[in-house]
């Protein structure tokens, strides 16, 4: 029996044992069996086309940020974790634990704008409902002053950056980061967010970065997102 002939057959003598998901999956037993090649970081699929958005946000601008800026973070991070023990980690391990600096930056970057393609949607904005609207209620006494405060926070960031909704102690917050900055780095579970980098909206709003975050606001939000998001995060705090 081969060496890896030898690791099958173990393999499968401990999962009838164990009786564990592999048992289920005999195809998990046909692949070869080797050192796993640590894969570099890939970019997920936009969740919608470039010109879903449209008119508050242009397919040129979302095409753009998504092909241009996230790729550009996405093909810095596998440089400089080609060859790194951070090759085989989670996006999210490296974005804990990286110094500031190239590195913590660039998959800070693929991770925000991941999250923030998927803050958004086509016919999105407008109240959210169920257990995330009477989370609003309690933390911000109505979705309006929530809406008011969202906004001011996502207008008035100095600089680049992003606007959150997150739960931190079991409490919604909403917060702003400068450049890459994330929740995680701070204790908080990112629910919702808004790229205020320039680039976001320069092209569609010029310096009018308060029209885009009120269309954002009332037009593309997915509450869908920030209720999922909710509800994973009140399951495992
Ligand atoms: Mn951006």
């Amino acid at each position: 029996m081969t060496d890896a002939k030898k690791i099958l057959f173990l393999a499968a003598a401990a999962a009838l044992i164990a009786g564990s998901s592999l048992a289920a999956e005999p195809s998990a037993l046909t692949q070869p069996v080797a050192t796993p090649a640590v894969t570099a970081f890939t970019q997920p699929p936009l969740p919608y086309a470039p010109a879903a958005l449209a008119p508050f946000i242009s397919a040129e601008v979302l095409q753009y940020h998504y092909a241009s800026h996230q790729k550009g973070a996405l093909d810095t991070l596998n440089k400089l974790v080609t060859g790194k023990s951070e090759a085989g980690r989670a996006l999210e391990e490296i974005i804990k634990t990286a110094s500031p600096g190239p590195l913590f930056n660039a998959a800070a970057q693929v991770w925000n704008h991941t999250f923030y393609w998927n803050s958004l949607k086509p016919n999105g904005g407008g109240e959210p409902s169920g257990a995330l609207a009477e989370a609003i209620k309690r933390d911000f006494g109505s979705y309006a002053q929530f809406r008011e405060q969202f906004a001011k926070a996502a207008t008035s960031l100095f600089g680049s950056g992003w606007a959150w909704l997150v739960l931190e102690n079991g409490k919604l917050k909403i917060v702003q980061t400068s450049n890459a900055d994330n929740p995680m780095c701070h204790g908080q579970t990112a629910l919702l967010v808004l790229d205020v980098w320039e680039h976001a909206y320069y092209i569609d709003y010029r310096n009018g970065r308060a029209k885009y975050v009120d269309a954002a606001i009332d037009h593309l939000i997915n509450w869908d997102f920030a209720s999922a998001n909710l509800a994973r995060s009140v399951k495992q705090p």
